[in-house]
């Protein structure tokens, strides 16, 4: 019972709204067409706004990821897409949240920036020659896995 409750109290304080009971996943998709990647602008918080990311969002309570990484797709950009298989590996985030990446592929629509400031397709030569310090900073890590994906396409 102490452990429980230390774990509890650990996890808690790691949010960064206690009242915030949601799960502590945030997913990402990377949606590939015709060999190249979406990155998306991020428009919020001032310390990510400008940075380039596999667009995506916190899983809800109960959704499953690949639930959460379509609706996020859904609101973000206004595609459909169904999610398939991991990339690299998780990232721990700040705020004791964990990032996970998944590839995602386009059923229907056009990504549009709908809350990001704009969206961009990179190629596996872009991508390797992109500034990492344009990236934020938990995504910069799966760069080389994308390519790896990209290379494969
Ligand atoms: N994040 C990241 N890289 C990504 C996607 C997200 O580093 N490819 C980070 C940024 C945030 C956290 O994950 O710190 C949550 O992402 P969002 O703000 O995009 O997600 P939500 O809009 O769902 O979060 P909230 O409801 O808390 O605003």
């Amino acid at each position: 019972t102490f452990v429980t409750f230390a774990w509890m109290i650990a996890t808690r304080a790691a949010r960064d709204d206690p009242r915030d009971s949601r799960p502590l996943d945030v997913v990402a998709a990377a949606i590939i067409v015709d060999g190249r990647v979406l990155l998306a602008q991020r428009s919020r918080p001032a310390e990510l706004a400008g940075r380039w990311e596999l667009p995506g969002g916190r899983v809800e309570s109960g959704e499953t990821h690949a639930a959460a990484l379509t609706r996020e797709i859904r609101e973000e950009l206004g595609a459909e897409v169904e999610p398939a298989e991991s990339v690299g590996s998780p990232v721990a985030l700040p705020g004791g949240l964990t990032l996970y990446a998944y590839v995602a592929r386009l059923r229907s629509g056009t990504p549009t920036a709908l809350e990001h400031l704009d969206v961009r397709w990179f190629s596996a030569d872009e991508l390797r020659l992109f500034d990492a310090a344009e990236i934020v900073p938990a995504d910069r890590d799966w760069i080389p896995d994308l390519c790896a994906v990209l290379d494969g396409t």
